[in-house]
């Protein structure tokens, strides 16, 4: 497969919170520790932070803008990266409150879930006896009768309310289905081009991480898309470094962070984000990569600026 030559964008999805509540003591969930990694995160190379917020004294994922103002503004003292708020927020959630706090700080970017599932992370429960908070383990363990819930109205309301921001969505596609409904959605004008896709594998309930798939994934965004689309991979768990070693080696970007896996390899937990973001980073240079800057990937993506945002 021929390999674009372009510089490869590394996210860091510094916080969790949907499925990876507080289970390495390495996870922030305080103001000070998230902003702390986010920073670290953007020195060690990531141009973009994905990120969540939680209720400081729980750890639980918050969706209130008064919970991501005190990191958002420490972020943007000290780094030029993109921030990239999601709307995913919590898995009980419905998408008018997760939409708030990307339109009240009228973000460069935000996530945007392109389907319902039942995502699920049900088996960790059995895996840990240690809980930090007394709602993790029932949140963890019930996740299993839990609709992650974004209909096609949800998408829509969450686009036509968002258009005015200019806000460039990072669009979270779990399996090749979801790729029909951002065509779809593509197709009645929601959404601009370029778009930019996470295709987002080894969650229970989407597709599995492993590279037959992504080159399906692939293969469909190519025909669905053409050159009106960027993507990233976000692999869960174990396989978030492999997948995107060799996603990086196809022209994709990269996506890694806590929130999406606790390591940094087998069996070993990651210290923090920047551990991850500078593993990647220096995998992608070695193979012959270079890692875009912030404004790098503004220019890629064809973000609005940092600028504009209201933070
Ligand atoms: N951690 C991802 C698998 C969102 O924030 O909108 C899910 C996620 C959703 O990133
Ligand atoms: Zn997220």
């Amino acid at each position: 497969m021929a390999r674009k030559q372009q510089k490869t964008i590394i996210t860091c999805a510094a916080t969790g919170a949907i499925h990876t509540p507080t289970m390495s003591d390495a996870l922030p969930y305080t103001y000070d520790d998230i902003a702390t990694q986010a920073v670290e995160a953007a020195e060690a190379g990531a141009s973009i932070l994905h990120l969540h917020a939680r209720d400081p004294k729980t750890g639980a994922p918050s969706v209130n803008p008064d919970d991501f103002a005190p990191f958002l503004k420490r972020i943007k003292q000290s780094t030029d990266a993109v921030v990239n708020i999601s709307t995913g927020g919590s898995l009980t959630l419905s998408i008018q409150d997760r939409i708030k706090p990307a339109a009240t700080f009228s973000a460069e970017m935000c996530s945007m879930n392109m389907g319902s599932m039942n995502f699920s992370f049900h088996p960790l429960a059995k895996r840990y006896d240690k809980w930090k908070f007394d709602w993790e383990r029932d949140y963890v363990a019930n996740s299993d009768g839990n609709i992650f819930r974004n209909t096609f109205r949800d998408i829509e309301e969450a686009a036509k309310t968002l258009a005015p921001h200019e806000i460039k969505f990072e669009h979270e596609c779990y399996d090749v289905g979801h790729l029909y409904n951002l065509k779809f959605c593509m197709d009645i004008g929601l959404f601009k081009a370029p778009i930019f896709i996470q295709f987002v594998m080894g969650i229970l309930g989407g597709i599995g991480a492993d590279i037959d798939n992504l080159v399906f994934m692939k293969t469909t965004a190519d025909k669905l898309f053409g050159d009106q689309y960027r993507w990233s991979i976000l692999a869960a768990g174990l396989a978030q470094i492999p997948m995107a070693t060799t996603a990086s080696q196809m022209g994709g970007h990269v996506r890694v962070g806590l929130e999406d896996s606790l390591f940094i390899s087998r069996g070993k937990l990651a210290e923090n984000n920047a551990q991850q973001v500078a593993k990647i980073r220096r995998i992608v240079e070695d193979l012959g990569c270079e890692v875009a800057t912030p404004d790098e990937a503004r220019d890629i993506l064809d973000l609005k600026g940092g600028d504009r945002v209201a933070f």
